[in-house]
Formats: structure tokens, sequence, C-alpha cells
């Protein structure tokens, strides 16, 4: 071995025992032999509701939809029961679709998910803030450092932000984006991603979006460097960083944020995107009171701390500059959906442009490689949920172009996307941001 080559492999070995203790390659034995199975549903989503509750299974279809299907993770010992539950309600309600494999082995999919994502050393070779860090996902702090750098190289044009801090006393940490005139300046644009922990692909969406606007604009991109001089831009790659890093060192799949049981139960977490201080948050239908449910809306409006500060921090920026822009990244499902999402018949009262700045978003999506998305308003395009994001930014804060994008897949891959579709999702949705920052009135 030559001197440097022993060099490197020394150094090597040193940032390997710093590295972090737990990751997902770790977390993923917990999955072994867990399949995730897309189950087609009938008219009636009770039975299927009730054997999921029964068996305690995992959700990644978190409401029920007739005539549509559930995506649900099975582990080995509970299949054949599964199966054959399954069996009999569909027989019992004319289904004549199968059940489809999402994933034979969660074990297997979340290895290779994170293939690379995990070693100090390659974030370090490759430098953190550059385009090669959009081939891998990667540990919650070295989001924070993309960020920072991010910021460093860019010091006239970005600062590091933050929303408040996270019930275990993470700070939100974001990058705004300004032009000539300096931060705050002009109306704002919001966008976040990973309110979901498990969307993991929203952090590297939402940070693409960031970079891009950063290096095209600073590059003299004439387009882009004229959205620096119109809007000041604030991207959250993690609003819920608790529940962020307890997917990558405990349970790939948990969905809420890490709220503490409340008194009489033994479920944590608060469904961040439930909780806001929408006038809904009381009604019925589009939210869960049981703190086991994945769309548990909360002790009170805003009690999750992640909400309150995003609510706050948009507060802010309403009352200083207007918002003209608030877009919450998810995935997956590849939807643009607009306000309401607490009624299926009262419409946006400007409807008509959000459907038809969706659609022409959908065509500037589907340019790049033919992915399609389905929009349209909340509840009708999906279901109902009740003190969600957008309805809160759209009538507590008139935010008129208010969105929810579900980001790829339909199905194949779902939470754990493959690193391969990091760079491919990124380019498509910035060829989106880019026509809805081009065609707002
Ligand atoms: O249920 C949710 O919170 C979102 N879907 S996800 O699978 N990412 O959890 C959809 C929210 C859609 N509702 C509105 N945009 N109003
Ligand atoms: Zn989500």
């Amino acid at each position: 071995m030559k001197a440097f080559s022993l060099l490197t492999f020394l150094a090597t070995a040193a940032l390997s025992v710093l590295a972090l203790p737990a990751t997902p390659l770790d977390s993923a034995v917990q999955y072994q032999g867990v399949k995730v199975l897309r189950v087609p549903v009938g008219e009636d989503t009770a039975p299927i509701d009730q054997l999921i509750s029964t068996l305690s299974l995992e959700r990644w279809t978190v409401h029920s939809t007739p005539n549509s299907h559930v995506d649900v993770e099975v582990p080995q010992d509970k299949y054949d029961e599964f199966v054959s539950a399954v069996d009999k309600i569909s027989a019992e309600s004319n289904i004549t679709q199968d059940i489809v494999v999402m994933h034979e082995d969660l074990a297997q999919s979340i290895k290779e998910e994170s293939e690379g994502s995990f070693e100090p050393k390659l974030d370090r070779r490759a430098g953190l803030a550059n385009q090669a860090w959009f081939t891998n996902y990667h540990p919650y702090a070295d989001h924070i450092q993309f960020l920072t750098d991010l910021a460093a190289t860019f010091p006239a044009n970005s600062k590091v932000v933050t929303s408040g801090t996270s019930l275990q006393g993470r700070t939100i940490t974001g990058i705004n984006i300004f032009g000539s005139s300096g931060s705050g300046t002009k109306p704002a644009v919001v966008v976040h991603g990973t309110v979901h922990a498990r969307e993991w692909i929203s952090t590297m969406v939402t940070e693409s979006l960031a970079f891009n606007l950063l290096t095209n604009a600073t590059a003299g991109v004439a387009e882009v460097k004229a959205y620096l001089e119109k809007y000041d831009f604030y991207f959250f790659p993690v609003v819920n960083p608790d529940g962020f890093v307890y997917t990558q060192t405990t349970t790939r799949t948990w969905r809420k944020n890490r709220s503490a049981p409340p008194s009489g139960s033994t479920c944590y977490g608060t469904d961040i995107n439930r909780n806001w201080a929408h006038f809904a948050w009381s009604q019925s239908g589009g939210a869960s009171t049981s703190p086991c449910a994945e769309d548990y809306k909360g002790t009170a409006q805003e009690s999750a701390p992640e909400t309150k500060g995003l609510a706050s921090f948009l507060r802010d920026r309403a009352a200083a500059t207007g918002v003209k822009l608030y877009l919450d990244v998810h995935s997956y499902s590849q939807l643009f959906l607009y306000p309401y999402g607490y009624s299926c018949t009262t419409q946006a009262s400007n409807a008509a442009d959000l459907q038809s700045i969706s659609t022409g978003y959908a065509a500037a999506i589907r340019a790049p490689y033919g992915t399609r998305y389905t929009y349209g308003p909340a509840c009708s395009t999906i279901y109902k949920t009740t003190a969600d994001s957008t309805d809160y930014t759209y009538d507590n804060l008139g935010v008129k172009y208010s969105f929810t994008a579900e980001l790829r897949d339909t199905g194949n891959y779902g939470f754990i996307l493959p690193a391969n579709q990091i760079v491919p999702s990124s380019i498509e949705n910035w060829a989106g941001f880019k026509y809805l920052l081009a065609n707002m009135k």
C-alpha cells in the first residue's frame, strides 16, 4: 500500500468510527421479511381498516378511499392471516383486482435506498454544497451543514434562517434567498419539505429547488435572476427534524412528530399536517382524535411546536411583505393539490386560476421525463383533511397560491424511493417550480 492510500485508508477508518451510531442500515433489521402490499379496496373501506387496526399494521396510505387501494406493511408472521382475510373481504365486495407486492422485503429495499448515504467520507469527498449532494439521501446533521455551506457560498444572496424549535430542541433550519435589494423586501415564496418524517424525497427536492435557484441566479441566468428581484424565497427542507432523525435511527417509516403520548394513551406523535389553527381543526372526518392514528390532530391547534413555529414564521412574513406562494412538499402519489382539504364542496375563491396554473404545472413537470401528475382541489382529488397547512395559509393568511405537492412515485417504491430518482425528481420539480414563478398573477 502506497503512503497516500494508507493515509486515505486511515482517515477513512477514523471517519467510520466517528460515523453516526445508528443508520437505516441498522434499523433495517426490524424490517426483515416485512412486505409492503397494495391492497385493492371496494366501496366499503371499513373491513380493511378494521383488519389493519386489529393486526396493528403500519399504513402507508393514511386514509382509505373507496374503490381505490391501501398500501400497508405486513410482517412475515401476520402475512397468511392478512392475505386470507383480504381474500374474504374481496370476495364479499366483488373486488377483482389482486394484491400487488410493492416491497418483497422492506429491509432489503431500505438497505438499497441508502447505499452510500451514511458514509461521511463520500459527502466530504464530494463537498457538501454541490450537485453531487443529490445522488444520495443524507443524515440530518449533514442537511444542516448543506444549508450552512450553501449560504456561505453565496453570502450576497442568501442566509440561514429558522422557524422555531422542535419538541426535542432541534432548530428548524432553512435558507432565505434574495436579490439585490436584500432579504425581506419582496413578497415571500415559502417552500418546505419533510412535514412527514418518512417522505425523504421531499427533503432532497426542497433542497434542490434552493440550490438551483441560487446557482442559476448567481450564474447570470436571466429568467432566474429576475425571480430573485421579484420574490424573497425561503426553503425549509426538514420541518419535522425529530421525526426525520427517528426515521434514520429507529423506524424508517415513521410519519408524525415525536410528541409524548397524551394521558390515557401509549402512542407517540401528532400529525403536523392536521394541527394548524384553521377553524376546521374542531370538525370531524378529516383527521383522527386517536393518538395512535397516523393522522392524529393533536391536543389543540398548534400543539405541535413544529406547526406553531412554522405558522408563526408564515404569519410574520404575511404581515411584513405578504406571502405570494406557499408550497408544502410531500410524497408519494404524484399530485398537485390546492385548497380546500376540509370541504369537498366549498371552492377556493380563485379556483379557476388555481386549476389553470395546476394544468400548466403538470405539463411542465411532465416535460423532462414524462412523469404524470394529477391535480385539483385536495378534498375531492384525494381525501378530506382538516387543519392542514394549505387550508391555513389560504384562509388565515390569504396566500392565494397555496399548494401541496406529492412527489414520485405512484406506488412502485412509495416512501423508499431509490436514490437514483432524486436527480430526475429534482429536475422535473425545478421545471414545475419555474412554471409557477412565471405564471402567478
Ligand atoms: O395526508 C396528508 O397529509 C397528505 N398526504 S401524505 O400522504 N403525504 O400524508 C395530503 C394532504 C392533502 N391535503 C391538502 N393539501 N389539503
Ligand atoms: Zn406527507
